[in-house]
């Protein structure tokens, strides 16, 4: 119990309304989950960034990119798996692009979860990977954005798709703030204006 309660100490104040289970197995997911979910990235992030940043914590089992649900275009955020990669979706054990600015700071600093945009779920094989890219990954600048990494219970289908009305992330209907990214896709405080 007394670990348990130090644990959740590491775990982000987000709640997925969407768990089918009680805050407690929510909680108990988050703290053996091999997941995670990185938000705040660009819209124009690519999947092989993400491997590459993300497999220097460990052996990547299956990156999912988040979707905006109406234009099927990256969104901000993506997830990791744990099925074997279909070919056609195949991640490349060696990433063979060469990758714009992935600046790795040797410690990571603390970044604010309330800006959201682009976002990724990842899967590792093993549970410390995940504990490390959350560590150490977090607030690394990817594409001249801190990127936020946050446990995550699992994916399931229907996770990769963003939630808002818009059909991109909840949070980004709702900034007041000026992002080149989310303007550009048209996600700038759209509902605020309209409400
Ligand atoms: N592990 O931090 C996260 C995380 N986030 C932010 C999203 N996901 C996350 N997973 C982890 N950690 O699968 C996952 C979701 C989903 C996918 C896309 O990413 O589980 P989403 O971002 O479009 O929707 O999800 P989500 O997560 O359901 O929205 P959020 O941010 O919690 O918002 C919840 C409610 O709060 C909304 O209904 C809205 O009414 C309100 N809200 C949110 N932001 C604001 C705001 N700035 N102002 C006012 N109200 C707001």
């Amino acid at each position: 119990m007394a670990s348990l309660i130090k644990d959740q100490s590491k775990l982000s104040p987000y709640r997925d309304r969407r768990f089918p289970g009680t805050q407690e197995e929510f909680e108990h997911a988050l703290l053996t989950s091999t997941t995670i979910y990185i938000g705040n990235m660009s819209f124009y992030t690519t999947e092989e960034q993400v491997y590459e940043l993300f497999s220097r914590a460990g052996e990547i089992k299956k990156i999912i990119m988040g979707l905006d649900k109406n234009t099927k275009t990256p969104c901000g955020f993506c997830f990791v798996l744990p099925s074997v990669p279909s070919p056609a979706t195949a991640i490349p054990a060696t990433p063979t692009a060469v990758f714009p600015v992935a600046t790795v700071p040797a410690t990571a600093t603390a970044v604010s979860p309330a800006v959201e945009s682009n976002y990724a779920l990842i899967r590792y094989y093993s549970r410390e990977d995940a504990e490390d890219s959350v560590k150490y990954i977090s607030g690394t600048i990817l594409d001249d954005r801190p990127i936020r990494v946050d446990f995550d219970w699992g994916f399931q289908e229907g996770r990769q798709w963003g939630r808002g009305r818009s059909g991109g992330q909840v949070r980004d209907e709702y900034r007041t703030d000026y992002d080149p990214d989310i303007l550009l896709k048209g996600g700038y405080g759209k509902l605020v204006q309209r409400e």
